[in-house]
């Protein structure tokens, strides 16, 4: 038996036992990980993967599609090259591509179609972006799920909430047992952190010693919450004033651990999302003091030094012109049905002289490549794993050989190669530099070293080593009519493994199950089966990431800070087709 990591884009970083011939496990002894997987490493085995490499549509050896790569490379200027990294392995080694690219003076796109938006606001605050993991969870009385759903996208939690009262934030009705559901409207989570401020410090429930002490900016916080009606807020988040009240009164002189996933930040205005949030918690002392705490996706590179951290010319991972490069490299992702506006990407994509494509699976990008090349998966190479959802790493053995795929180190060194540049380390260097850069041993596994305490208690990380409040923000979204937003669906990885298409809509429209309705929102219009679904609020239709048109009418836009995507920055309309 010999023990690895998960790779996955996942909070959970699960630790994995490997034994030849056998379905891979969940290692027993792991704090989070407790002995079982999901879905997607169970059966890890039985995804059909990319085996054989193609150029123009021909199957090929490794050697002739790796050789077809290096001489479309070698034939353009740099700054016609595009390297675009996506999520599928959130391993460390993944980065060292970026190293050739950026060398020879091609762009790379940056930005975020994930949580970056949000963890803007969370380092406006806090300075760092550190997590709640489950041990931590487990010593608060209350959980606050906020735009996070852990019964599919973080199943390794559920048994820390386990005698808790559980509050859901969520236009869906994720969670039937939750002590209480409050339905918010999308887009209303910056109203409904300010109206619970407001009501805390109208009831002088807020944390005096603790506001003194370990923050800044207050005075311009409570400037904010006062500044708006209470109904007004009340109204912009959708809620009535009993249902706070009620979410109130079970957190009152409790332990409080909110969780907050990417739902509530898919906005423009991501970053003031996750920084108002912040705030109340840290206003009620509930940042930074045991047993309470904000959780969001963390920065699991917090603390270290990144081997892979480059300087280089900049595309936007957002919304790209693929077609102004003369090479675009993909690698690791999935852009034409990942990316906002699909449609535009597609064409783009379509237009772009030489499209190469790494990766594990076939998908929407890679039957537009015209050079394709089969990735190692996770067991065949060496790797690293820093969780964004807990404080422990894992290591990624080479467990299996496999000649007929490329890992992201040979890639590099192949190009480094061709182009007479110096060849990257050895992936072991890399990985014992970024260990010895942050991390400590104990018990036998590597833990970040930030996390000896706990998170926050000693000190933010800001530049006055405070919390700083928000202290003011714009908002603005015209226009009416119901909303669309989205979530992950359990048998999917976004768009890897199984995937689920359906238009969850709420039944009150009255529509027939397989019925098909056109949506129509500023970017686009695009026809879709209809699901009823009773979880949802009456304005709300809902999509899970990885649906075929997922994307065919999201705003291609970049958030005001933190180069995200803002799939859920608009209104839609409706009608049967
Ligand atoms: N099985 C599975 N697990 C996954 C993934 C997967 O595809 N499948 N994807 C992984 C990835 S890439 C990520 S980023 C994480 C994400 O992890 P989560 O953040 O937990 O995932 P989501 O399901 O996108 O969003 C959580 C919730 O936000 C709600 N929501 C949407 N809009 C709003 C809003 O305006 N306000 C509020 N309060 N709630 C809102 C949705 O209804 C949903 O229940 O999960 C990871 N884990
Ligand atoms: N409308 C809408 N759009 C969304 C979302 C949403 O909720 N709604 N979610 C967004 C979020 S949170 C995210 S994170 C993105 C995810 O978007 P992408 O990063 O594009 O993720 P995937 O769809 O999972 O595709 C990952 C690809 O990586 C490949 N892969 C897996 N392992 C390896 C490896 O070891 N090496 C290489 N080279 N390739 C590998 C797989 O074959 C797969 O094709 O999508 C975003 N898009
Ligand atoms: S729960 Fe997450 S980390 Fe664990 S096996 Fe599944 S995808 Fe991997
Ligand atoms: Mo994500």
């Amino acid at each position: 038996m010999e023990r690895t990591t998960c790779p996955l884009d996942c909070f959970d970083g699960c630790s994995v036992e490997y034994t030849a011939g056998k379905p891979l496990r969940g290692e027993k002894e792991h704090p989070v990980t407790r002995g079982y997987l999901c879905p997607h490493l169970n059966r890890w085995f039985e995804h059909p993967r990319l085996e054989k490499a193609r150029v123009k549509g021909k199957e090929v050896p490794l050697s002739t599609a790796l050789e077809a790569a290096v001489s479309a490379l070698k034939d353009v200027p740099p700054h016609k090259i595009l390297f675009y990294k996506g999520s599928g392995n959130l391993g460390l080694m993944q980065g060292v591509t970026k190293l050739f690219f950026a060398k020879h003076g091609a762009v790379i796109a940056r930005g975020s179609l994930c949580d970056e938006g949000g963890a803007f606001g969370v380092e406006e605050g806090r300075g760092l972006n550190l997590t709640l993991s489950p041990l931590h969870v487990k010593e608060a009385d209350v959980v606050v799920l906020w735009g996070r759903n852990p019964t599919v996208t973080n199943t390794h939690l559920l048994p820390s909430l386990k005698g808790k009262t559980v509050i859901v934030i969520d236009p869906v009705a994720i969670m039937p047992n939750a002590q209480l559901h409050l339905a918010i409207r999308p887009r209303g989570d910056v109203y409904l952190a300010l109206l619970l401020a407001r009501i805390c410090y109208m009831e002088q429930l807020e944390d005096t010693a603790f506001i003194e002490a370990r923050t800044e900016g207050f005075g311009e916080f409570k400037e904010l919450f006062l500044w708006t009606p209470i109904r007004t807020l009340a109204q912009h988040c959708g809620l009535s004033l009993e249902d706070v009240a009620q979410m109130l009164s079970l957190m009152k002189g409790k332990k409080v651990a909110f969780l907050v996933g990417t739902g509530v930040q898919r906005y423009a205005h991501a970053h003031v999302v996750l920084r108002a949030i912040d705030s109340f918690a840290a206003m009620m002392g509930w940042l930074g003091t045991r047993g309470s705490g904000v959780g969001y996706l963390s920065d699991s590179g917090a603390g270290f030094t990144n081997p892979f951290k480059v300087t280089s010319k900049e595309a936007s991972l957002v919304n790209v012109d693929f077609s102004a490069y003369d090479v675009v490299v993909v690698q690791g992702g999935n852009p034409a049905s990942q990316m906002p506006l699909t449609n535009v990407v597609r064409e783009r994509l379509g237009r772009t002289p030489c499209v190469i494509y790494l990766g594990l699976h076939e998908n929407a990008t890679s039957d537009l490549a015209h050079i394709v090349l089969p990735a190692k998966s996770f067991l065949e190479k060496e790797d690293l794993k820093a969780s964004y959802g807990h404080h422990f790493l894992g290591r990624m053995p080479k467990i299996e050989d496999n000649e007929n795929a490329l890992s992201e180190h040979e890639l590099c060194s192949a190009l480094m190669d061709t182009f007479g540049y110096e060849a990257p380390a050895s992936e072991d260097a890399y990985i014992e530099a970024f260990l010895a850069s942050g991390a400590v041993k104990k018990e036998g596994r590597w833990e970040n070293r930030l996390y000896e305490t706990w998170p926050y208690e000693n000190t933010f990380y800001t530049p006055s080593a405070k919390f700083c409040f928000l202290e003011e923000f714009d908002d603005s979204l015209d226009g009416e009519g119901m909303w669309l937003i989205f979530a992950k669906w359990p048998r999917a990885l976004n768009s890897q493994f199984f995937t689920h298409h359906a238009l969850h809509v709420p039944p009150t429209l009255g529509l027939e199950d397989g019925e098909r309705i056109r949506l129509s929102s500023p970017y686009g219009t695009c026809v879709y089966e209809v699901e009823n679904d009773p979880r949802l609020r009456e304005d709300t239709f809902l999509l899970y990431s990885g649906a075929n048109n997922a994307n065919a009418i999201t705003p291609s836009f970049e958030s005001e800070e933190g180069h995200s995507a803002a799939y859920q920055e608009m209104h839609v309309r409706w009608e049967r087709v």
